[in-house]
């Protein structure tokens, strides 16, 4: 256990509640709390919570609080931790804060006290980050995600690909350091497939990034089309509510209107664009732009054409910029009469589903958005309970493991010196520690818990 100083920051948002939380952590939490408390802690229980007032230095009464007492390691931190449930107005809220810090304490800093957590090994560093997560997560899928990451599923199918390839480590060196006891054929072969395991499991996880990413920060959907074919009036029926200017003047949007929205839990930002022309308009021209960026940029383009004119040099264009992105082709304004040649549309883009919606009526649009859902997670229905990798640091170890384990099993198979063979597998180790912060720098850990928010 180390022994830090104590610190003291306000767990609850600022502004006025009906109640606020100041956490103190450190050693000394009692002692600290003790100076401005009138209800004797020394004898508290850990877990019990006492009654009482907080004073300022001449002994009048700031506010009435709650103390929650928990005795180390029996807290968040690891170390003796009091949290003071104070009246939840902005200035008792300070003054409640500011007495513990006259008393003793120092100011948090952003993340401090989960970052102890971590350096007092209540939690490894997946399970810290899943903390923020959960924090920030704006959709009820990526707040499983980062729930199971806090239980510690990450960490311990990593400790578990871990143990199988320190194991390997040591027979590959029992070989090294007997060279006369020459490496068996049975045991090559066993080594091999506990390495194929490792990197098949490492695998599994790296496989689930995909979808992970896409739990914890939503996916970007982006509304494309040539003027006026109705794409304001699609952002406003998929939020259901007048958000764009419609009008049928073409250039009517000229920037991009940004919006989020929650399909069945899962988080989706959508972006409405300016209509796709030449314009000799400056503004417009950089809407357009912009607009490009963004399709370049999307999980999935809603490519709207309006049915009722026939397809020009502007739809042709920008056909060209989707082809091969994730798209859905939609027939807009089925409510009159048409006059374009769907079957022609669909000619040049073969592969991509097509909806005849009317954006004004709101037709089509529940089964276009229950058909986006599915398409975003590519048919992998998330499961409450189930391990996804939603951060890109876990990712990108645990694909660096795999290149290793993947180096380690071929220099076996084409027979090169095991002492080679065991460079590669401690460079796995080291990859994987990285996920749980054991083989992370000072330098990563400060960078990971400088997102946090003081008091958390
Ligand atoms: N009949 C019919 N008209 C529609 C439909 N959807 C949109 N419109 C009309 O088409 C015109 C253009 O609609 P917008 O939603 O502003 O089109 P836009 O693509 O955003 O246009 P820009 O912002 O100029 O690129 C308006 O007059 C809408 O009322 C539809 O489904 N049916
Ligand atoms: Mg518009």
């Amino acid at each position: 256990m180390n022994h830090f100083d104590t610190i003291a920051a306000i767990a609850t948002p600022p502004g006025t509640g009906g109640i606020a939380v100041i956490r103190v952590s450190g050693k000394d939490a009692f002692a600290i709390v003790q100076r401005c408390f009138q209800k004797k802690l020394s004898e508290v229980e850990s877990h019990r919570i006492v009654f009482g007032h907080i004073a300022d230095d001449e002994g009048a009464k700031i506010d009435e609080v709650l103390v929650s007492v928990f005795r180390a390691p029996h807290s968040f931190t690891g170390e003796n931790t009091a949290e003071i449930s104070c009246h939840g107005g902005y200035a008792v809220t300070h003054m409640v804060l500011n007495r513990i810090l006259q008393c003793g304490a120092r100011l948090a800093e952003g993340g401090e006290f989960t970052k102890r957590a971590f350096l007092n090994g209540k939690m490894d560093l997946s399970q810290a980050e899943a903390v923020i997560d959960i924090i920030n997560a704006e959709s009820a899928l990526s707040v499983y995600a980062g729930e199971n990451q806090l239980f510690g599923c990450l960490k311990n199918k990593v400790e578990e690909i871990r143990g199988q390839v320190l194991d390997v480590i040591s027979s590959i060196l029992a070989v090294i350091d007997y060279p006369d006891e020459d490496i068996s054929e049975m045991k090559q072969e066993d080594i091999l497939h506990s390495l194929r395991e490792a990197k098949e499991k490492t695998e599994q996880l790296t496989r689930t990034y995909q979808t992970g990413k896409i739990l914890r920060q939503g996916a970007k959907i982006v509304i494309a089309g040539k003027p006026n074919v109705g794409k304001s009036s699609l952002l406003n029926a998929m939020l259901k509510e007048n958000r764009a200017i419609v009008t049928d003047i073409p250039g009517t949007t000229r920037d991009i209107l940004e919006e989020t929205l929650d399909i069945g839990g899962l988080k989706v930002q959508i972006l409405d664009t300016a209509g796709i022309r030449e314009s000799g308009d400056r503004v417009e021209a950089i809407g357009i732009e912009r607009a490009v960026e963004h399709i370049r940029s999307a999980d999935l383009v809603l490519f709207l054409a309006d049915r009722s004119r026939p397809l020009s040099a502007e739809d042709f264009r920008l056909m060209k910029e989707i082809k091969d992105k994730k798209a859905f082709l939609l027939l807009n304004k089925t409510d009159i009469e048409a006059r374009m040649d769907a079957a022609e549309l669909k000619s040049y883009l073969p592969d991509k589903p097509v909806y005849a919606i009317s954006a004004k009526n709101f037709e089509g649009i529940n089964e276009l958005t229950d058909d986006i859902r599915k398409a975003i997670l590519e048919g992998d229905i998330p499961k409450k309970d189930a391990l996804y990798l939603t951060n890109q640091r876990h990712y990108e170890a645990l694909s660096g493991c795999a290149v290793h384990l993947e180096a380690a099993i071929s220099d076996l198979e084409k027979g090169i010196y095991p002492d080679i063979v065991t460079i590669e597998l401690e460079n796995a180790v080291q990859s994987l520690g990285e996920v749980t912060g054991m083989t992370v720098s000072e330098e990563v850990i400060g960078n990971i818990f400088a997102k946090f928010c003081v008091g958390k």
